[in-house]
C-alpha cells in the first residue's frame, strides 16, 4: 500500500471529496495552511493500493486547478516593505506526497 499526502487548494477539496468517494477511494481531508501564501488549504489522507494509487492521482489531478494570485512581497517578506507591486504566484492544482506504509490496521 501507499500513502498519498495531497495538498490541494481550498475551492477544489470538495469537489475532490465527492469525486474520490465516487470512484471508490478512502480518504480523511485536515485543514492545513500554506506556509508561504499563509493561507488556508486542505491535506488529503488517502492509503491506497498500490495498483490504485495511479488512478487516485488521476483523480486529483483532474479535480485540483491551479489558480495565479497576487501577493503584495511584503506580505510573504517584511523586509520587501519597498516594494509595492504585487506579484503573481502560481497555486496548485495538487502537491502530491507517495509513500510506502508498512501496514494499515483498523481496529
Ligand atoms: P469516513 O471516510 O467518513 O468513513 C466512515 C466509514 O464509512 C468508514 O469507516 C467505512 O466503514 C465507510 N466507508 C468509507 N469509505 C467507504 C467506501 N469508499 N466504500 C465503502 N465504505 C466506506 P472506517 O473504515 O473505520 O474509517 C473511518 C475514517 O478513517 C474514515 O472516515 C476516514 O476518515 C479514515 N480512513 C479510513 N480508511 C482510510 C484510508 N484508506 N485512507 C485515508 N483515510 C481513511
Ligand atoms: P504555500 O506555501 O502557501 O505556497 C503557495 C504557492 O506559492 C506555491 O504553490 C508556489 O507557487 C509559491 N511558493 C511557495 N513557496 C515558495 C518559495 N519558497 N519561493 C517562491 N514561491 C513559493 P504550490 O507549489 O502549488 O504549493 C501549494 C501549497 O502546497 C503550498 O502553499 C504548501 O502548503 C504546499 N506545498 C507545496 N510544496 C510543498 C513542499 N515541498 N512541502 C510541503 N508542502 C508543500
Amino acid at each position: 500500500m501507499k500513502l498519498i499526502l495531497a495538498i490541494v487548494q481550498d475551492k477544489d477539496s470538495q469537489q475532490l471529496q465527492a469525486h474520490l468517494v465516487k470512484d471508490g477511494f478512502r480518504s480523511t481531508r485536515l485543514p492545513s495552511t500554506g506556509g508561504f501564501l499563509k493561507a488556508g488549504n486542505s491535506t488529503f489522507i488517502l492509503g491506497v493500493e498500490d495498483e490504485k494509487v495511479d488512478a487516485a492521482l488521476d483523480v486529483i489531478k483532474e479535480n485540483c486547478h491551479t489558480r495565479t494570485q497576487f501577493v503584495t512581497p511584503s506580505f510573504i517578506l517584511p523586509e520587501a516593505a519597498n516594494m509595492s507591486d504585487p506579484v503573481e504566484v502560481q497555486v496548485g492544482g495538487a502537491t502530491c506526497f507517495i509513500l510506502p506504509i508498512d501496514k494499515l490496521v483498523r481496529f
